[in-house]
């Protein structure tokens, strides 16, 4: 008798659950991302966290992506791929992106059918870097001088105009310095010219900055929006290599900071967690530099100075949750881990493992001269100051060594 009602209650259970389960199912939506490098490799992660989202399917050209090694489905394909796209909006619930190449025009026919977030007319603007300046400026934000260029002969007037040093930049498809060039003298005008031939370019007026800063934001699909405490970003070869989280800045450039970010969410009207560069001069103005339209590499501290990381706050804007808290918890310093510029091909990475330091490597078969491949989060978990932290990546420096592997 006991044992009857014990497998009565038993299996009333197990249908409650199998009814859950499925109502889990039915709501829970799957996630196409555009890019499976390292950024969608750690929103894959934290999609693997929620409940809201059952499967993650990324579009990349690399087979076998960062992201898919974690465990999200691949399309193997280019960023710009028409049919690609169009097959992952058909696999997919909701779409986002981790790089900004996107084809916003093939975006914007799919946003009938499927949700895209950031929304590709935010895309639209924020990838062709002229059109963001032109935003941000006719929206009363502070950006250095620009100009479009379209020969030898207007980037010779703009630096008679501007001076030099110049700043020639590629509107579209540039990161990590790679559609940047510096001229310094006008002798430079003709490789700077011969480097990104066949591309649309402008020029910037090139700010003498005391700091660089930036603040990751989020606004959520209800509008609300939430910003990261501002951090500080150290560049090497155009490269990001360290920020600093918080930033050591000022109470009256971190509030502008934070202000300047607040209001550009608000003019941008995406949904999404956004990357926002800023320059501080020496006077304390702050300038945008660069908007990025996705999780940004400044932001990768958050993984462990703050309860919501940047990942975990970009999934729960697009699907219009709660946004997290973004304060930080625990000071931390990131230091990027860039592939050497003596080899190409796989590697092996020497890394002593201490408490306080974090290693997140990318899984990228291999190593390019200065390509990311990694990072450290160096976390002052016994609160003992900034100057500790900066003992630890200078001994990281020396004995953190990615080296050829032997075949
Ligand atoms: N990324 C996107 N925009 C800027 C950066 N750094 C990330 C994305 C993208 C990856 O870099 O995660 O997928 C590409 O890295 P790589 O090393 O293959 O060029």
């Amino acid at each position: 008798m006991l044992l009857a009602i014990f497998k009565q209650f038993q299996s009333k259970n197990f249908a409650k659950l199998l009814v859950i389960q499925y109502l889990l199912n039915v709501m829970s939506k799957i996630l196409g991302i555009i890019g499976g490098g390292q950024l969608g490799m750690m929103l894959t992660e934290a999609a693997q966290n929620l409940d809201d989202i059952s499967k993650i399917i990324v579009l990349d050209p690399t087979e076998n992506c960062p992201a898919a090694k974690v465990g999200a489905q691949q399309i193997v394909a280019d960023f710009k791929d028409e049919d690609a796209i169009k097959k992952l909006s058909e696999l997919s619930d909701i779409i986002t992106y981790e790089i900004e190449s996107g084809n916003s025009d093939v975006l914007k026919k799919l946003e009938e059918n499927t949700e895209i977030n950031p929304s590709p007319d935010t895309l639209r603007i924020i990838q062709d870097k002229l059109l963001q300046k032109q935003f941000l400026q006719k929206n009363g934000i502070a950006v250095a001088e620009f100009e479009k260029i379209e020969n030898k002969e207007e980037l010779n007037q703009m630096i008679d105009k501007m001076g030099l040093p110049l700043l020639l930049k590629t509107r579209r498809d540039a990161y990590d310095g790679r559609g940047n060039y510096k001229i310094n003298s006008k002798s430079e005008i003709d490789d700077a010219l011969d480097l990104f031939s066949g591309k649309t370019l402008m020029v910037e007026k090139f700010v003498k900055f005391e700091k660089e800063v930036s603040v990751i934001a989020a606004r959520n699909t209800k509008g609300e929006i939430s910003t990261y405490p501002v951090v500080e970003n150290i560049h090497e070869n155009n490269i990001l290599r360290t920020t600093i989280a918080p930033g050591r800045v000022s109470e009256t450039v971190r509030k502008e900071a934070e202000k300047i970010a607040e209001k550009t969410m608000e003019v941008l009207h995406g949904a999404g967690v956004f990357g926002i560069e800023m320059f501080v001069t020496s006077d304390d103005e702050i300038l945008i530099n660069e908007i990025a339209p996705r999780v940004h590499n400044s932001g990768h501290h958050t993984l462990q100075s703050c309860s919501t990381s940047q990942f975990e706050q970009h999934l729960r804007a697009i699907l219009g949750m709660e946004l997290g808290d973004s304060s930080i918890k625990t000071p931390t310093i990131m230091y990027n881990i860039l592939g050497p510029k003596t080899f190409q091909g796989e590697y092996n990475v020497l890394f002593k493992k201490q408490d306080n330091i974090h290693l997140k490597m990318y899984g990228k078969l291999e190593s390019k001269p200065q390509r990311k491949i990694g990072h450290v989060n160096i976390v002052d978990v016994e609160n003992r100051g900034m100057d500790e932290l900066f003992k630890q990546v200078e001994d990281l420096k020396k004995n953190l060594v990615i080296e050829p592997k032997e075949s």
